[in-house]
C-alpha cells in the first residue's frame, strides 16, 4: 500500500496476520538458550462468542509478550479452552446437540475470532480441557494424588441444585440459590471425593507474603478464605448424660477470655448430640430438619434470623461452682467448623447477643473498652473491640490476650477424665475442596467400586476413561449413571464384576494445572515433565478477572503442592506475577416499553437520543459492565471488520489504567482509529525526508525519541499501558513538530520513525508490519526488536530557572546547566519582562541561588 493512501486496516490487517502464520512467528521452542519469560491469560471458556472484555484481557496480555520478544526473551504466550461444565450439557438439552459438538464448533468459531485480533499465540500448544488427551492426564494426577493420600472419599452434607440436578460448592451457592440455575438449593447427603486442600491451608497462608506481584486485595481475600483462627478447644461437662450416651460437649472459641459472661452453649442442627436428642423430641426434630434446609453458605447463615431449641440438657460451667448453662441447638452453628458447638458469650458476640435478647438469656459484660469505666455495660449492640476484663473473678484488670492465656493455660493444666479440659487449637476456614460433580460433561473420575475390594482405582494401562458418546439428555440427572454400559467393569483387582465411578471432576480440576500442561501440550509419557515445566513455570505474568481471585488461584496453588508431592516437579507458586484487569463497561438503553435496547440500534436526532428502526425515544441509563442481560454490548467482529484490530486493541490501552473499568464509546474508538491513520499519514510524510540532509543536528528530535523509549519500556514493564499509549501521542506531536522544520536532519527523522514503530508494535501489531515495510525495513516489525537507548541523550544538559523581580516571579530562563553565576544574571537582565522594571538603570542587586532560582532587585 502506498503511504498516500488512507490505511485500510482491515485489508492489511488481514494480509499480515497470513504473513505471520506463514513464518511461524509465534511457535516457542523449549529449549530455546534465551532467558524465558511466560505470560498468561486467564483460557476461556467456549461459550461461542468472544466480548469485550476477552479483548481487553487479551490485548494486555498480547502487549507483554511482544514487549517480551523485542526485549530478547524466549517468550510462551499459549492458548486453550476451559471446556468442560454445564452450559454444554444445558445447550444439549435445550438444543438436542451433543456437547462434544457444541463445544468444539464454538471453539472453533472463537478461535476464528481471537485470530482477528492478531495476538501473537503459540497456537501449536493449544488443546481443549476436554479433549480425551488432556483429561487422560488429568486422570493419572488424580490417581497419583490418591497414591499419595491427597484425595478422600467422605459423606457429607452438600448442597443440591434440584434444578440442576448436581452438587454445588457452597460458594457457588449465592443468597441460598444456585448460582447457574437460580434454584432454591436443598442439602443431602451423599458420599463425594474430596481432594485436602487443608492438608496445605498453613502452607498457602504463609506462602501468600512471598507472593509480592499479586493485588493486595487478591491476597487479602484469599487469607480471609482460608481463614485462620487461634483459639481454644474445651470441654463442657454435662450434668446428666445425653441420649447418646455422651457426657460433655466440646465447643471451639477465639475468645476464651469471656467464659464469665458465658450465659448458654448452642450445638449445630447436624451435631450428634442434636441428632440425638431430636430423636425423642418431635420440637428439636422439626427444628434440626428446618435448620438443615436452611443450607450451609455463610451467607444463608449470616442472613438468617437467629434462632434456637433448648434440649433440656445442661453443662457445668468449668469456673463458677454450683453454674449451669442450658445447652441450646441453633441455627447459626455450623456443623464444618470447629467442633460444631459454642459457648454463646451474648456481651461480645452479635450473633450471640441477638439469641439471648430473643430467648431471654444473661447479658453479661466481661469486656469493657480501655478508656470505659468498670460500670460499663453492653446495650443491644455488642462489643468487639479492644478493653479491659471486668466481672470477672480473676481476670479482672487484664487485657484480653492475657485473659485468653491465663484460661487457655488453666484449662490445660486441669484433668477432666484422663485429658486436659482444654486445649490450644489453630482453626481454618478452609474445607477439603469436593470435586465430584454428578455431570457427564467432564472429567471422568478413574476409579471402580469393587464389592470385595472397595475402591480400586482404574490401572493405567486401562486409561483415558472417556466419556462414551452415546448419551442422553431428555431426563436430568447423570447421563452416566444410567448409561447402558460405562457403569459395568471387572474389578481390575479381583476380576468380579464391578461399578464404575459415574462422578466427573469439577472444573475448576481442569483449571488447575492447564498453565502447566502448556509447557508440554501434547506429552503422551505423563501429564508433566518436571524439568521442562520447573523451566518455564513460574508464569511470569498472569492476567485475568478478579472474579478468579479465590477459587481458581487458591485452587491452582494447592495443585501445584500436590504435584510436587507425586513428583511430577515443583514449583509450589505457579503465578509469580497477578494482575486483574477491570471490566468493560457501556451505556445502558430503554426503549418505550422498557425494554433493553442494543447500543447499535441507538442513534441521536436532534440532541436526542432515538431508536435507529422505529425511530422511538430512547431512554439512557447507567453505564454498567456489558451483558448479554442489558444488551449493553458491543461485538468485537463488528469493531474489527470496521476499523481494524489495531483500533480495538488501540482503545482498550487508552486512558484509563487497565486495572480499573472502562468504559466503550464510538468517540473513543473514532479517537482510536484517527490516530491509527494519522500515524500512518506522519510516517507516509516522513520517509520522503529520510534521506535529507538537514542543516540542524536534530537533537531536539533525537532526545525526546530516546525519552520516549525508555518511558514507554518503563510503562509496559509495570503494565501502565494507559501511560505508553499517552507518550506515543505525544512522541506523533513531537515527530509532527520536527517534520515542520526545514532543518531537521533526515536520519534524525528515520531513527525516530524507527524506534516509533517498534514502541508502538506491541499495541498495533498489523500497523506496525505495514509501517515497517514501508520505511525499507526487512523481516517483521513483530520479530525486531526494542530500541536500544543512548543514555547519554538523556541526560538533561539545560535548567529552566523562575526569575523574581522584587520578589514576584515574572519569567523563566532556560541556561545551560553548569552556566557560571555571571552568565546566568547577563541572560536574566537581558530579558524584556526584566527590563521594563529597571527603566535602564542597573539592578541594585541580583541574587542567583544554584539549580533554583534567581532574584533581581530593582
Ligand atoms: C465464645 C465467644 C465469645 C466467641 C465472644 C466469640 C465472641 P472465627 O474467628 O471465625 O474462628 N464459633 C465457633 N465454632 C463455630 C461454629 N461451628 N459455627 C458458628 N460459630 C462458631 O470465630 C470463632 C468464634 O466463632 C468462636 O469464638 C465461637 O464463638 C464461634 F465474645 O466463642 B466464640
Ligand atoms: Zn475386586
Amino acid at each position: 500500500m502506498s503511504t498516500s493512501e488512507r490505511y485500510n486496516a482491515p485489508a492489511s490487517e488481514a494480509k499480515w496476520r497470513a504473513a505471520w502464520e506463514e513464518a511461524d512467528l509465534f511457535r516457542t521452542q523449549n529449549d530455546d538458550p534465551r532467558p524465558k519469560y511466560y505470560v498468561l491469560e486467564m483460557f476461556p471458556y467456549p461459550s461461542g462468542r468472544i466480548h469485550m472484555g476477552h479483548v481487553r484481557n487479551y490485548t494486555m496480555g498480547d502487549v507483554v509478550a511482544r514487549f517480551r520478544r523485542a526485549k530478547g526473551y524466549n517468550v510462551l504466550h499459549p492458548m486453550g479452552w476451559d471446556a468442560f461444565g454445564m452450559p454444554a450439557e444445558n445447550a444439549a438439552m435445550q438444543n438436542k446437540i451433543h456437547p462434544r459438538e457444541w463445544t468444539y464448533a464454538n471453539i472453533a468459531a472463537m478461535k476464528a475470532q481471537l485470530k482477528s485480533m492478531g495476538l501473537s499465540l503459540d497456537w501449536s500448544r493449544e488443546f481443549a480441557t476436554c479433549d480425551v488427551d488432556y483429561y487422560h492426564q488429568q486422570q493419572r494426577l488424580f490417581l497419583a494424588f490418591l497414591a499419595e493420600g491427597l484425595v478422600t472419599r467422605k459423606t457429607s452434607k452438600v448442597n443440591w441444585d434440584p434444578v440442576d440436578q448436581t452438587v454445588l460448592a457452597n460458594e457457588q451457592v449465592i443468597d441460598g440459590r444456585g448460582w447457574r440455575s437460580g434454584a432454591q438449593v436443598e442439602q443431602r447427603e451423599l458420599s463425594q471425593w474430596f481432594f485436602k486442600i487443608t492438608d496445605y491451608a498453613e502452607d498457602l497462608l504463609d506462602a501468600i507474603d512471598g507472593l509480592e506481584r499479586w493485588p493486595d486485595k487478591v491476597r487479602l481475600m484469599q487469607r480471609n478464605w482460608i481463614g485462620r483462627s487461634e483459639g481454644l478447644r474445651m470441654r463442657f461437662p454435662l450434668k446428666s448424660t445425653a441420649p447418646d450416651g455422651s457426657t460433655e460437649i466440646e465447643v471451639f472459641t477465639t475468645r476464651p477470655d469471656t467464659i464469665f459472661g458465658a450465659s448458654f452453649v448452642a450445638v449445630a442442627a447436624g451435631h450428634p448430640l442434636a441428632r440425638a436428642v431430636a430423636a425423642a423430641r418431635p420440637d428439636v426434630a422439626a427444628f434440626v430438619e428446618e435448620t438443615q434446609r436452611m443450607g450451609t453458605s455463610a451467607v444463608a447463615i449470616e442472613s438468617a434470623e437467629k434462632k434456637g431449641v433448648d434440649t433440656g440438657l445442661r453443662v457445668a460451667h468449668p469456673f463458677i461452682e454450683g453454674e449451669v448453662l442450658p445447652v441450646y441447638v441453633a441455627n447459626f452453628i455450623l456443623m464444618e467448623y470447629g467442633t460444631g458447638a459454642i459457648f454463646g458469650c451474648p456481651a461480645h458476640d452479635q450473633r450471640d447477643l441477638d439469641f439471648a435478647l430473643k430467648y431471654d438469656l444473661p447479658v453479661i459484660t466481661v469486656v469493657r473498652p480501655n478508656d470505659a469505666p468498670d460500670t460499663f455495660d453492653v446495650g443491644v449492640e455488642a462489643y468487639t473491640g479492644d478493653g479491659v476484663l471486668i466481672n470477672s473473678h480473676f481476670l479482672n484488670g487484664m487485657s484480653i490476650p492475657a485473659a485468653k492465656d491465663e484460661i487457655a493455660t488453666r484449662l490445660e493444666g486441669r484433668m477432666m477424665g484422663n485429658a486436659p479440659q482444654g486445649e490450644r487449637k489453630v482453626n481454618y476456614r478452609l474445607r477439603d475442596w469436593g470435586i465430584s460433580r454428578q455431570r457427564y460433561w467432564g472429567c471422568p473420575i478413574p476409579v471402580i467400586h469393587c464389592e470385595a475390594c472397595g475402591i480400586v482405582p482404574v490401572p493405567d494401562d486401562q486409561l483415558p476413561v472417556k466419556l462414551p458418546d452415546d448419551v442422553t439428555f431428555d431426563v436430568p440427572g447423570n447421563p452416566l449413571d444410567r448409561h447402558p454400559t460405562f457403569t459395568k467393569v471387572d474389578c481390575p483387582s479381583c476380576g468380579a464384576p464391578a461399578r464404575r465411578e459415574t462422578d466427573t471432576m469439577d472444573t475448576f480440576v481442569d483449571s488447575s494445572w492447564y498453565f502447566a500442561r502448556f509447557t508440554t501440550p501434547h506429552e503422551t509419557s505423563a501429564p508433566l515433565i518436571p524439568s521442562i515445566m520447573e523451566n518455564w513455570l513460574p508464569v511470569d505474568q498472569y492476567i485475568g478477572g478478579v472474579e478468579h481471585a479465590i477459587l481458581h488461584l487458591l485452587y491452582s496453588r494447592f495443585f501445584m503442592r500436590a504435584v510436587a508431592k507425586a513428583g511430577y516437579g515443583n514449583c509450589p507458586e505457579p503465578f509469580a506475577g497477578l494482575f486483574t484487569q477491570g471490566m468493560v463497561t457501556h451505556e445502558t438503553y430503554k426503549d418505550e416499553a422498557g425494554a433493553w435496547v442494543f447500543p447499535e440500534d441507538v442513534v441521536v436526532r436532534d440532541g436526542a437520543a432515538v431508536h435507529a428502526k422505529t425511530g422511538g425515544p430512547i431512554t439512557v441509563g447507567a453505564i454498567e459492565s456489558m451483558s448479554k442481560s442489558k444488551k449493553n454490548v458491543v461485538d468485537p467482529d463488528q469493531i474489527i471488520a470496521g476499523y481494524g484490530a489495531d483500533t480495538a486493541r488501540w482503545f482498550m490501552l487508552s486512558d484509563t489504567p487497565p486495572e480499573r473499568d472502562i468504559e466503550w464509546t464510538d468517540g473513543g474508538v473514532d479517537a482510536a482509529h484517527r490516530f491509527v491513520q494519522r500515524v500512518w499519514r506522519l510516517i507516509g510524510e516522513a520517509i520522503p525526508r529520510m534521506n535529507d540532509t538537514g542543516s540542524g543536528d536534530g537533537l531536539v528530535l533525537r532526545k525526546a525519541s530516546h525519552g520516549f523509549v525508555r518511558a514507554i519500556e518503563n510503562d509496559i514493564e509495570t503494565l501502565g499501558f494507559n501511560r505508553a499509549v499517552a507518550r506515543l501521542y505525544e512522541w506523533a506531536n513531537a515527530l509532527q513538530k520536527a517534520l515542520a522544520d526545514p532543518e531537521t536532519p533526515g536520519s534524525a527523522l528515520r531513527e525516530s520513525v524507527d524506534a516509533m514503530i517498534r514502541c508502538f508494535a506491541p499495541m498495533m501489531p498489523h500497523l506496525a508490519e505495514e509501517c515497517w515495510k514501508a520505511i525499507g525495513n526487512e523481516g517483521f516489525a513483530a520479530a525486531a526488536a526494542w530500541p536500544t537507548v543512548d543514555e547519554s541523550l538523556l541526560v538533561e544538559d539545560t535548567i529552566t530557572l523562575p526569575v523574581q523581580v522584587n520578589g514576584k516571579k515574572r519569567a523563566e530562563v532556560t541556561v545551560p546547566k553548569d552556566a557560571s553565576q555571571a552568565e546566568i544574571e547577563g541572560v536574566v537582565l537581558s530579558l524584556d519582562e526584566v527590563q521594563r522594571f529597571l527603566e535602564g538603570r542597573p539592578p541594585r542587586r541580583v541574587i542567583v541561588v544554584p539549580q533554583r532560582i534567581v532574584n533581581v532587585v530593582a
